[in-house]
């Protein structure tokens, strides 16, 4: 069986420049329906493997480098490292410094990132006037990691205003310790907590699972692989996650803002909406908004946002996606969490390893081999 995942996906092209295919087409950003938005890339920097960004204070994009530094991307470019914990960090396997996301009163900020022991774990620092306190850090969150790849680490604040945190089943191949469907462990999960809530944190009462005995209180949603990014529509608060499969099936799960948590999104009984090893479908299962297989060029999906800028209008409402392998953005149109329409946006961003949303609306792209693109108008 043809077993790819993000390990070799990273590992194997690192060191390589990013290839970026700059598509040319009209300049006209309306759209007829049905038909994809004209977009373009612009490389508005480089930095070195750059795995997340975050909207930072006035318009900045934050962005995270794989070794452990933290730069600044502003009109200026991107500045010299304002963090590094690179001496805290390794990038064997599929770790390093992971996740990047500031609460949203930019009052304080996190880091995602693998320990030297490959134990993943959240750091908060406050900030003051735009300025990171070093002298404040403090660990919020840790878990053991079994294995070095499936490690997620993406970190975001939903617009409840609480940090949610994804982490992926272990490691190893094909979940060997069931860990997607299992509620008694943090790994194959997406985490609800509040940091400023307790010490080192809170489980907000209102979470599906919080009070239960037999389950982890900070799970928001089960039964992921590799959760590797994920985001929430900034206009209606619905929740979209991609998680990396197995070996066959990509997938893009969705949950409205009404949701109250607890979506079983099936894996490792399910990859996509197809049994996994023989596995029987969950009663529960929250099948994908979408899916593709791995006999294009596509092996690890790369999630984005809903574009909600004001740049490029035939876009808007548009969820933008990539996968690592492929590199090719696409877009799906949604609506009551059926995709109605789904399109090729006809640039690639090489190797897409994530999305950055600024503050603004406005989308990057980031490639592990460096790049840090805008999607522009065409
Ligand atoms: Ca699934």
């Amino acid at each position: 069986m043809k077993v790819r995942t993000r390990i070799s996906a990273i590992i194997g092209t690192l060191g390589l420049a990013g290839s970026l295919a700059l598509a040319t087409a009209s300049a006209d950003e309306s759209r007829a329906p049905g038909t994809a938005a004209q977009v373009a890339l612009t490389e508005v920097a480089r930095a070195e493997n750059p795995t997340a960004g975050a909207a930072g204070p006035e318009d900045t994009v934050w962005i995270a480098e794989r070794a452990g530094t933290v730069r600044v991307l502003d009109d200026d470019g991107l500045g010299e490292p304002v963090l590094d914990i690179s001496d805290e960090t390794t990038t064997d396997g599929e770790r390093g410094l992971l996740g990047i996301t500031f609460d949203p009163d930019f009052a304080h900020l996190y880091l995602s990132y693998t320990d030297l022991q490959g134990t993943s774990t959240i750091d908060e620092f406050a900030v003051q006037d735009g300025t990171v306190r070093q002298d404040t850090r403090r660990t919020v969150l840790t878990q053991e990691q079994p294995e070095s790849n499936h490690n997620g680490g993406d970190i975001t604040f939903g617009p409840d205003g609480h940090l949610y945190i994804a982490f992926g089943d272990g490691g190893g191949g094909g979940d060997p310790q069931g860990n997607g469907q299992r509620l008694d462990t943090l790994l194959g999960k997406l985490l609800r907590i509040d940091p400023q809530g307790g010490d080192p944190y809170a489980i907000p009462e209102d979470n599906p699972f919080a009070g239960d005995p037999g389950a982890k209180g900070e799970i928001w949603a089960y039964g992921l692989r590799n959760p590797w990014r994920f985001s929430f529509d900034s206009a209606t608060g619905d929740l979209l996650v991609a998680d990396v499969g197995q070996s066959a099936w990509e997938e893009i799960d969705w949950a409205p803002a009404s949701s109250p948590g607890g979506e079983n999104y099936g894996w490792s009984r399910m990859e996509g909406t197809h049994p996994f090893r023989g596995g029987t479908e969950p009663a529960d299962h929250v099948p994908p908004i979408h899916e593709y297989d791995r006999t294009g060029l596509g092996c690890s999906v790369t999630g984005g946002y809903v574009y909600r800028g004001a740049a490029i209008a035939g876009l808007r409402g548009q969820y933008v996606y990539s996968d690592y392998c492929d590199g090719t953005l696409r877009s799906l149109e949604i609506e009551n969490g059926e995709v109605t329409a789904e399109h090729d946006l006809g640039v690639n961003g090489g190797e897409v390893v994530s999305f950055a949303q600024r503050g603004d609306g406005e989308l990057y792209v980031l490639a592990i081999g460096g790049a840090v693109s805008r999607v522009d108008p065409a």
